[in-house]
């Protein structure tokens, strides 16, 4: 049997809001050894590089969304990327802040209609990112990319996503820090939504298996975001805006053992790192380590799509 591949494109996007660092994310993955760790786990690894970026560029006039032009250059050259990707095997996008997303996401879903499959989005985050640039306070697109990919409107100026993620295949897990205009949202469109208080009462795997079993009945295509804040800040320091009370180590890897096991997962984020702000790279290397479990890394092996 063939390996399979896996495909690793650097997007160092920093963007996505004020705080700058994300732009060393992919460089940090490649330090902590992601390429060698998925290689060692019997996959063939290919590392594309990473994505020159667009040279800055102005927004005129200036307006409240932060980087509006430079986030509608690099949504276009990630949705192509992603398309490309998505041919060639499984992709890994190593951001980067969470902006990134709303070309990574675009591109796998247009991907998933050309196969005429449904695509469902996981989102591991303390934050839905499901603002648009009409009800977002903060001006930060990193906390769009949701609204963009189930094609909410207010984006101006992007590219309208060649086919849309539905609303009622997104399932949020970690959730604990969300705007009112984002809980509104969340609640119209009926998307799954597990915050941590549903963590705390059921566990994470439960409600988990759960929406896998979703994906999996419906014969689905599964994008899995992984937003470092997903994380508690006590074992993942390095991101930009740290909220309490995250996942812990075990629930994080639980899930990526579970996403592993589900066999439904087919394109990847790793988002927010800056490494700028890490205590001796032990962010980047716990993302490595979480990438390791989902791409088959368990203490024994076990049977698979244990979740049936
Ligand atoms: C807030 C906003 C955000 C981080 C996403 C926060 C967004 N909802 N923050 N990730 N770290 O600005 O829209
Ligand atoms: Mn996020
Ligand atoms: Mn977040
Ligand atoms: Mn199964």
């Amino acid at each position: 049997m063939t390996a399979r591949t896996c495909i690793l494109v650097g997007a160092g996007m920093d963007c996505g809001k004020r705080r700058r660092g994300c732009v060393m994310g992919p460089d940090a993955y490649r330090t902590a050894g992601i390429a060698e760790t998925l290689a060692e786990l019997g996959w063939q690894v290919e590392d594309r590089g990473n994505l020159d970026g667009p040279v800055w560029v102005a927004d005129a006039p200036a307006g409240r969304i932060h980087a509006r032009e430079e986030t509608i250059a690099w949504t276009r050259m990630l949705t192509d990327a992603a398309g490309d990707a998505m041919k060639a095997g499984f992709p890994v996008f190593m951001g980067g802040d969470h902006a990134l997303s709303l070309g990574s996401v675009a591109g796998v879903a247009a991907h998933a209609a050309t196969l005429d499959r449904p695509l469902f989005v996981l989102w591991l985050d303390a934050h839905p990112d499901i603002n648009t640039p009409h009800t977002t306070t903060s001006g930060n697109l990193h906390g769009t990319p949701i609204a963009y990919v189930t094609g909410q409107p207010g984006f101006d100026g992007f590219p309208p996503p060649a086919a849309t993620v539905p609303p009622e295949n997104v399932c949020f897990i970690g959730l604990r820090s969300v705007d009112r205009p984002e809980r509104e949202a969340i609640t119209a469109r009926g998307m799954t939504a597990i915050d941590m208080r549903q963590i705390d009462e059921r566990g994470i795997a439960a409600p988990l298996a759960e929406f896998l079993g979703r994906v999996e009945r419906a014969g689905g295509m599964l994008h899995v975001s992984l937003d470092v804040d997903f994380l508690d800040p006590s074992i993942a320091p390095a991101v930009g805006t740290t909220v309490p009370g995250g996942a812990t180590f075990r629930e994080a890897h639980l899930t990526m053992e579970m996403l592993h096991d589900s066999g439904l997962v087919t394109s990847l984020d790793l988002v927010e790192l800056n490494p700028f702000l890490d205590d001796r790279g032990r962010t980047a290397s716990l993302m490595v380590d979480l990438a390791a479990s989902l791409f088959g890394r368990s203490v024994f092996d076990r049977p698979t799509h244990s979740h049936s």
